[in-house]
């Protein structure tokens, strides 16, 4: 089963979903390889791995660009944040068929008003009005060719400090309008706005979650209370960083690099990676 189709399957039918965030080919497949069910393009990795501040600076085209290298490189499903949809509902049906079309399983749209600014940023988080959020979600729909492409509305109601009741409002409003799955963030440090949520949410619309903020809450407690696919968003790119910044340290410290060797992956490491393209293990044979 492909990507996008597996994507479908499953957010309707089985365990809860975990994806990771990833924003190149390399780090989608150390995420397939750790097991992870599918792959969620981030745009706070994408921006960061460029430098950049996480508040819409990419365009479609590097957004698509980007997950499409990903979706090339694994065998499990992408999601790509694509923030608030590149612009208006048109916008939103030329990315969806460019999305669809790259292999992409499934996309994420958000109800921020233009320019978004990180969810998890402190700042003023505005709302687009539910029907501005409503008429991008229908246009989504309508430009989809296939049947298992997935598209998943975003609210940041909680984020906003809008409440619970707003969330499952526009949560409500949002699957009317055919959204495939509805992703609540939120960034308090306990699930309980959440669990609220899911204790009134009568849908049958699958729920997501991004508990960046809640750490200790497990996929299983997720799973209880009804959440049907969570996304650990940056937790490779974080990992990366740390990583990088102790080795480093330790190479300047000891002035060779024997105190990281067994603490960073090795060559074959490298090689193995590269060479879960079918591509590369061609090129290796030919050289061979
Ligand atoms: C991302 O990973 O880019 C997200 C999740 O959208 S958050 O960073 O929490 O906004
Ligand atoms: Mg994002």
């Amino acid at each position: 089963m492909d990507g996008p189709v597996r994507l479908r399957a499953l957010l309707n039918t089985g365990p809860i979903v975990r994806l990771v965030g990833a924003h190149d080919p390399l780090g989608a497949r150390v995420a397939a390889r750790a097991g992870f069910d599918g792959v969620w393009a981030s745009s706070l990795e994408a921006c960061a791995s460029r430098g950049l501040s996480d508040t819409g600076v990419i365009t479609m085209r590097e957004c698509l660009a980007s997950a499409v290298a990903l979706a090339a490189s694994v065998p499990i499903p992408v999601v790509a944040d694509c923030d608030t949809g590149f612009g208006d509902a048109t916008a939103v049906a030329k990315m969806v068929r460019r999305f669809e079309a790259g292999g992409i399983a499934g996309v994420s749209i958000e109800d921020q008003c233009a320019q978004k600014i990180n969810s998890l940023a402190a700042g003023r988080h505005v709302l687009v009005p539910v029907d501005v959020f409503t008429s991008k979600l229908r246009a989504a729909k309508a430009a989809q060719r296939r049947g298992d492409f997935v598209v998943i509305a975003r609210t940041e109601a909680l984020i906003a400090g809008l409440g619970v009741r707003e969330a499952l409002h526009r949560a409500a409003a949002y699957a009317d309008a055919g959204a495939d799955a509805i992703l609540v963030h939120n960034k308090t440090t306990t699930a309980e706005p959440i669990a609220d949520f899911l204790a009134a949410w009568r849908r049958r619309v699958p729920i997501v979650v991004v508990p960046t903020s809640y750490p200790d809450c497990t996929a299983a407690e997720l799973e209880r209370m009804g959440v049907r696919m969570v996304i650990y968003a940056n937790h490779g790119m974080r990992a990366a960083i740390r990583a990088m910044e102790q080795s480093f340290a330790a190479i300047l410290r000891d002035g060779c690099t024997r105190g990281v060797e067994d603490a960073i992956a090795s060559v074959q490491d490298v090689f193995d990676l590269q060479a879960a393209d079918r591509r590369d293990s061609l090129v290796v044979d030919r050289c061979a």
